[in-house]
């Protein structure tokens, strides 16, 4: 089975960047996966892509060398399972909140006799590899968004769940379920605490942390700090940041 290049990079020390896709295109795909990040994702929570548009979307991904990873729009066996047939090579899960979610989303996501994944990964075989049934529960992996108070009450927990690869912090929510502005990027204060802290869990219970962000410099700090894994920016905020950047820089020289 081709070898998931995050588990690696990880076994190195080093720390992963991950792109973000909202936009349904596989063109998109195919030019944001040439760009050298480590993974892209597909976020099926807050964009309009939806399964069908994933799948050509990861078509157009398998040329380059990232590793495909799916953000579901909810803790759902069947969609996890369809994204994994599809050949995502890494779940991220929202709104993970105790022990019970994390272990339904890690049995979603492993065949028996460790989870309750059912047979049937048609392109996931094509991309991964002839022997992918064998080495499917090693090589995929799972990431638990922590973004909510029971979600951190109940840190430990989650992040001891067998088979659980990763915490993935979702900000604005964390920030939302807090009493703050839903805010990515918070270099200091309570939010920035948080962060900190659910970091700290998941390296406790030995496995990785990634999280979310929008500034190239915050997400350097986060992994100096020690983050396993980066999402420095997506698609929509890089044409929104670089459009209104050069309608900008149009007016400023038309005066
Ligand atoms: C959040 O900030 O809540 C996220 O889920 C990031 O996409
Ligand atoms: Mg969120």
């Amino acid at each position: 089975m081709r070898k998931n290049k995050l588990k690696e990079i990880w076994a190195g020390g080093g720390a992963a960047a991950n792109g973000w896709l909202s936009v349904p295109s596989p063109y998109v795909a195919e030019v944001m996966s040439h760009q050298g990040w480590d993974a892209v994702t597909l976020d099926l929570q807050h964009s309009p892509i939806d399964i069908a548009a994933a799948v050509p979307m990861l078509q157009a991904m398998s040329a380059g060398g990232v590793v495909p990873i799916m953000r579901v729009p909810w803790n759902e066996p069947s969609v996890m399972m369809r994204a994994l047939d599809a050949g995502a090579y890494g779940i991220i899960c929202p709104m993970v909140n105790n022990r019970a979610d994390s272990e339904r989303f890690v049995a979603a996501c492993r065949y028996p006799p460790a989870g309750i994944r059912s047979n049937g990964a048609y392109r996931g075989t094509i991309y991964g590899g002839a022997d992918y049934l064998d080495h499917a529960n090693e090589e995929i992996l799972t990431f638990a968004m922590i973004e909510t108070k029971d979600g951190v009450a109940n840190l430990k927990e989650i992040a001891e769940t067998p088979g659980l690869d990763a915490l993935y912090i979702g900000p604005t929510d964390l920030a939302f379920a807090h009493g703050h502005p839903p805010k990515h990027d918070n270099f200091d204060g309570p939010v920035a605490d948080l962060i900190a802290q659910i970091r700290e869990a998941a390296h406790a219970a030995g496995i990785r942390a990634g999280v979310h962000a929008t500034r190239t410099d915050y997400a350097a700090k986060m992994i100096a700090d020690g983050f396993d894994l980066v999402t420095p920016t997506s698609d929509m905020r890089m044409m929104t940041a670089a459009a209104a950047g050069i309608l900008e820089e149009l007016r400023a020289a038309r005066e």
